[in-house]
């Protein structure tokens, strides 16, 4: 087995210098247990725990990292090292307290995935784009189950206008639709991570490339439409083509991580007017001289996104630095008093306020 057919390249290869071990690519995490691929092909592996458990010194393994191991014929493998990831999602994990999870790993694109005829959401959307973007690989929208639906353009030109710079596509694995847009990301060594909420046609959509039944696939619930959680872990698997694509359980509402740097792509139309305020410390309120208010006034920017970016923005800092949000946020209404005390004294002795005018 090459592992070049499982998207080992030259990122990972210069990383073996001074180490020691066998590289092999992760394809699924059980548990405490990892399905492997390596030079000698399929097995499963174990961490050393004395590297992971005991000084903690590396990152937990999750689909499609790339490891070092301690080979075995006989048994499970070690997995000594993980090696730098080239793309990596994550999320906060679901217990609370336990900080990032790695969703999966070492990906050129992200397909997210909403269903045309139920889940579709321009909310969502953007908030997966930003994670994508972060990621550091490239989102593509892939509106599903375009069969169930007249007419999906609204949906898909909603879809485009939130997410610039996202190629989005409507695919239905029944009627095939869409299915050709999506064979130019098919390449070998490159590897798809596909994202969205349960029942939304994932693992059909993988089936559907791969031109056989590989993952298993459930009706979604009849009362409420939503799925029935039918893929329960992340799998990686070869396409063909070559191509690598990486099938996830439904994930309906992603904990942000820290996404302050893919909220600058997500949002190229709002990053235009930042750092364009007459005052460089401007908080874009009440301040003269803003130019995301200007932008807004002018019809330049839609408030919406303004709006969204905002609450992204919000989150993403709340959620990776709580006690440093919580800190900003009393000092944020410490200011406001006193500001407010400063007005009440000059309105008293007919001062003007704060912007050179009565205020
Ligand atoms: N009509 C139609 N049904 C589809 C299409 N794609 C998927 N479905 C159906 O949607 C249901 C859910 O599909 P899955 O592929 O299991 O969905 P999933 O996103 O993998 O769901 P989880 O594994 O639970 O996250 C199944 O009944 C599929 O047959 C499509 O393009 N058209
Ligand atoms: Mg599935």
């Amino acid at each position: 087995m090459n592992l070049t057919e499982y998207g080992w390249n030259r990122f990972f290869e210069i990383q073996l210098q001074n180490t020691l071990g066998m590289p092999a690519r992760v394809t699924a995490v059980h548990k405490e247990r990892y399905e492997i691929v390596c030079g000698h092909g399929f097995t499963h592996a174990r961490l050393k725990s004395a590297v992971y458990y005991n000084d903690c010194a590396e990152a937990f393994p999750t689909t499609g990292d790339f490891v070092l191991i301690q080979h075995n014929p006989g048994g499970d493998s070690l997995i000594v090292k993980t090696l730098e990831r080239k793309t990596l999602f994550s999320r906060r994990d679901p217990t609370p307290g336990r900080g990032e999870q790695a969703v999966a790993a070492n990906f050129d694109y992200v397909f997210i995935m909403q269903s045309l005829n139920h889940d579709f959401n321009t909310k969502r959307l953007e908030r997966y784009a930003t994670q994508a973007w972060q990621s550091g690989a490239v989102p593509v929208a892939v509106m599903t189950k375009a069969d169930l639906v007249e007419d999906f353009h609204e949906q898909t030109r909603a879809a485009a206008k939130i997410a610039r710079g996202m190629e989005v596509v409507a695919v239905s694995v029944v009627s095939k639709l869409g299915l050709d847009a999506l064979v130019e990301y098919l390449k070998p060594g490159k590897t798809i991570v596909f994202l969205g909420s349960s029942g939304v046609g994932k693992s059909s959509l993988v089936n559907a490339l791969a031109g056989e039944d590989i993952m298993a696939v459930n009706t979604i619930r009849e009362d409420d439409s939503r799925g029935r959680h039918t893929t329960t872990h992340r799998q990686l698997l070869r396409l063909q083509s070559g191509a690598l694509l990486i099938d996830t359980p439904g994930m309906r509402e992603l904990g942000m991580w820290d996404v302050s740097a893919g909220l600058g792509e997500a949002f190229a139309d709002v990053s235009e007017f930042l750092g364009k305020c007459r005052f460089a410390d401007c908080r874009h309120e009440s301040e003269p001289g803003c130019a995301v208010r200007g932008a807004i006034a002018l019809g330049e920017l839609p408030a919406e996104r303004w709006q969204s970016y905002l609450r992204l923005q919000k989150e993403a800092k709340y959620s990776s630095d709580r006690p440093a949000a919580l800190r900003e946020k009393k000092q944020w209404h410490k200011s406001i008093a006193k500001q407010n005390k400063q007005l009440q004294k000059n309105k008293a002795r007919k001062l003007p306020g704060p912007f050179g005018r009565e205020d």
